[in-house]
């Protein structure tokens, strides 16, 4: 007799050897193409998962201070290099703005000290890259939730999409391709979803993103945009760069859901 009282832990690594075991063992079926997008989707999986078991507002970990790592390395775009950038950058980013926009009823257009005025949250947390490296440092920054409230966001918004200061194809020009990424209104409101200034108790340097990047706490690294100038709430992906909600979505196929 299996016990009634089944853990989470043992719950979860069954239902994950399960579903592994329906993927490897359905291997004529998982070559039906509509069949496997349909039932076998890991990331429908994987989504399903998480939230039913966790909840959808769980907290990542928070570490103390001193665990941080002495050095938090920077991973893609280490300076955004335009003359657009280059000008922000050696005002301070005094002439930068947030633009907040989309289907809000009242747009905002943020500026640093601004952002620095309204209330922050501070969180030390592991950032998680797919490249295979992890670090843990302590953000500073505003919770998104507040913009969003303030922006006074619109019930028919599903996704916020952020906007991003660097040109994936370095052009500027008619080929540009710029890094955007997007999350879905449970992650918007996340207690730890911020708009992060501070790292490690210092204005963000270029490499991490200066001004303003956001934090998703409950995602890998990619889903962490940096260099952030807009943000569009939208009801639909589909018309948004290549259509899959963010650069390496797009690109390589990452999956838009990146919980971790
Ligand atoms: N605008 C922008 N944001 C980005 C990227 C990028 O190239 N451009 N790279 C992503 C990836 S893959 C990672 S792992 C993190 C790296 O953040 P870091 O440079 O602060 O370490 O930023 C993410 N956000
Ligand atoms: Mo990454």
């Amino acid at each position: 007799m299996t016990s009634p009282i089944v853990s989470r832990r043992s719950l979860l690594t069954g239902l994950t050897a399960s579903a592994a075991g329906l993927l490897s063992g359905c291997d004529s079926l998982g070559r039906d193409e509509r069949f496997r997008k349909a039932l076998f989707s890991a990331e429908n999986m994987h989504k399903w998962l998480q939230r039913s078991l966790q909840g959808r507002d769980a907290l990542a970990h928070e570490f103390r201070p001193d665990q941080r790592s002495p050095f938090f390395r920077g991973n893609g775009t280490l300076n955004p290099g335009t003359e657009d950038y280059k000008a922000l950058w050696r005002s301070k980013f005094a002439d930068w703005r947030l633009q907040v926009d989309g289907l809000v009823d009242r747009p905002l257009s943020l500026s640093l000290a601004q952002l620095h005025a309204m209330p922050a949250r501070v969180q030390t947390t592991r950032h998680d890259c797919v490249e295979g490296w992890s670090a843990i440092g302590t953000w500073r920054g505003v919770p998104l939730k507040t913009v969003l409230e303030a922006a006074r966001l619109r019930s028919s918004a599903r996704y916020l999409v952020f906007h991003c200061l660097d040109d994936m194809n370095g052009s500027g020009g008619d080929g540009a391709s710029f890094y955007y990424e997007s999350i879905d209104l449970v992650d918007a409101f996340h207690p730890q979803t911020i708009l992060a200034y501070a790292l490690n108790d210092r204005p963000l340097d270029v490499r991490n993103g200066a001004p303003l990047r956001l934090r998703a706490e409950r995602h890998l690294g990619y889903k962490q945009a940096k260099y952030l100038s807009r943000i569009e709430a939208v009801d639909d992906l589909r018309g948004i760069g290549g259509g899959k909600g963010g650069y390496w979505e797009d690109v390589a196929g990452y999956e838009w859901y990146a919980g971790i």
